[in-house]
């Protein structure tokens, strides 16, 4: 007679190959400019990283994702859409999506509500959230990629579960903190967890 479990998964980087879409295509349209590979990435903007290999680069990053068509043609991450279907059918569980759009909106919010209806299909979209601040938003678990989760809240609701992504894998993270090291890893243990 437990209450529900309410796990918020993030998008980009758990479910959504952002750093492998944004290298491709900023290959692609950008072939004589230097690149940083997916070994080499460290921190979690993107940006900030290819504006210290050279100042110019930052603007050209930012028009990658800034892009028509950027976000709805990010592959699926391995495992990750089962996953979440497998936590939506499983009893007192309640999964979101709970990812934060960029500022330049003119396509990735259509794209982020697209990519879910693509992948998880149309039912999945009452469990879409898109918010700039992830503290806001009550849940048990957070399944997110970025190390450091901020807002206005200042005690969040939720565990954040540190999703290994090539930006932060050479972080250490300290106990009770706990990472998620791909959707093979074992996230049925963290939900479990969690349950009273
Ligand atoms: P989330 O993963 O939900 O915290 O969303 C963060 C978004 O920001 C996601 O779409 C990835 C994107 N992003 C990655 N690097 C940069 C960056 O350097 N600048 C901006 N504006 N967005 C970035």
């Amino acid at each position: 007679p437990g209450k529900r479990l309410r796990v918020l998964v993030d998008m980009d980087g758990v479910l959504a190959d952002f750093e492998g879409g944004f290298l491709k295509k900023y290959r692609s349209r950008y072939p004589h400019e230097p690149h940083i590979s997916l070994e080499d990435r460290r921190g979690f903007w993107v940006s900030a990283q290819y504006g210290r290999l050279r100042s110019d680069l930052c603007d050209k990053a930012i028009s990658i994702w800034e892009s028509k068509g950027f976000f709805i043609d990010l592959e699926p991450l391995p495992g990750g859409v089962q996953a979440v279907k497998e936590m939506a059918q499983m009893d007192n569980t309640d999964v979101f999506i709970c990812t934060s759009p960029i500022k330049h909106y003119q396509h990735c919010p259509y794209e982020k509500y697209a990519w879910v209806e693509k992948h998880l299909g149309c039912d999945f979209l009452e469990h879409v959230i898109l918010t700039r601040d992830k503290t806001l938003i009550s849940g048990d678990i957070l399944i997110d990629d970025k190390p450091d989760i901020e807002g206005v809240e200042p005690n969040p609701a939720w565990e954040h579960v540190l999703f290994t992504a090539c930006h932060n894998k050479h972080l250490s993270v300290h106990p009770p903190r706990r990472r998620l090291l791909s959707w093979s890893d074992d996230w049925r243990a963290i939900l479990q967890s969690k349950r009273q």
